[in-house]
């Protein structure tokens, strides 16, 4: 060994020693992963989360937020997530269900009646259950975002199934969509988010869902003409930390970091009541026509075979759909 990787093989063990019994923590860098950009209630409320474990943690945990997607597709930053290779991220539970079974509760249409009684099944055994079963694929949900309800938006106003009939609609990644749509008679296309206002414009898809922050922020609104409230889909989002780095951290880090995402959710909940609101006037100002499904038992007798054909092929998630049904 020469004289300089001896010294410095020394100079490392003295470092070790001396960080291990100062019981002074290293400083942690965490990157944090948002698809929103500005003018979305996320983007704020990922500030916030930001800042409070910044504050909280008195430094030793170093947290930027990434915002735009700038860190990757929404799968790819679930995938560098549960390899600890991104840090944490706001995830909607859609694009999470390929990954852990438990979660697809949230994907099958019509599941909850509400977004409180979806608040509330989270809160309780469901959301337990759920919870844990993405702890243990890596993601572990630190607290719950609104999301508001997803509806279908295209160049004609949709009031029956039929009217989904021969359109190619745009969903996530996530086979219960695809087969949301095929029961209905429509065209399913996976797409990531980033691509969907171009395919809308060229026409590669005619029309996709979601709640109206998303479709107002990144300009769906401009190239479609009708929003009809088949709010078909109430699906949650998390603030989801990889499991082995939170597990990592000290009793009080640990507390620090959780309290601080509880913090952000709530601000993210007020955000989004107001911000939900003020985007659907938006775009009915700009020109957007939004048409009321008075009757939406139609929508939800059209689902029956994919509910069937879900339970049959995980006939283990049966506990599940049953507890939130009897959540009131
Ligand atoms: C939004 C959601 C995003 C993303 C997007 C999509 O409502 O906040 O995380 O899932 O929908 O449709 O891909």
């Amino acid at each position: 060994m020469n004289t300089i990787k001896k010294l410095s093989l020394t100079l490392l063990g003295a470092f070790t020693a001396l960080s291990l019994f100062s019981g002074v923590a290293a400083a942690a860098d965490w990157r944090a992963w948002n698809i929103h950009h500005d003018g979305h209630p996320n983007t704020p409320a990922m500030d916030r989360f930001a800042e409070l474990v910044n504050e909280s943690t008195k430094g030793e945990i170093k947290l930027e937020v990434f915002h735009g997607g700038v860190l990757g597709n929404q799968p790819d930053a679930l995938e560098q997530v549960r390899i600890g290779a991104i840090e944490v991220g706001n995830f909607s539970l859609g694009p999470i269900g390929p990954m852990v079974k438990e979660a697809n509760l949230v994907s099958l249409p019509f599941i909850f009646k509400s977004v409180p009684h979806m608040f509330r099944v989270l809160d309780g055994e469901g959301g337990q259950i759920m919870s844990d079963a993405m702890a243990d694929a890596g993601l572990l949900p630190l607290a719950w975002f609104d999301a508001g309800a997803r509806s279908f938006y295209s160049q004609k106003a949709i009031a029956t199934p039929d009217d989904v009939k021969g359109l190619k609609i745009r969903v996530m990644n996530n086979d219960l969509y695809t087969k949301m749509i095929s029961a209905m008679g429509g065209n399913p296309s996976p797409m990531a988010f980033s691509e969907v206002q171009q395919a809308l414009k060229t026409g590669v898809v005619d029309g996709a869902e979601n709640n109206f922050p998303s479709f107002k922020n990144v300009g769906h609104y401009e190239v479609t003409t009708h929003y009809s409230l088949s709010e078909h889909l109430i699906i949650p989002e998390c603030i989801c930390v990889n499991t082995k780095k939170f597990n990592a951290l000290s009793p009080e880090l640990q507390a620090a970091v959780r309290d601080s995402a509880e913090k952000a959710a709530l601000y993210q909940r007020e955000l989004w009541a107001v911000q939900s609101e003020q985007a659907r006037k938006d775009v009915e100002a700009a020109g957007i026509k939004v048409n009321e499904i008075a009757d939406k038992g139609p929508f939800q007798s059209a689902m029956d075979t994919v509910y069937a054909d879900y339970l049959k092929a995980n006939p283990d998630m049966k506990k599940l759909v049953d507890i939130a049904r009897a959540t009131q």
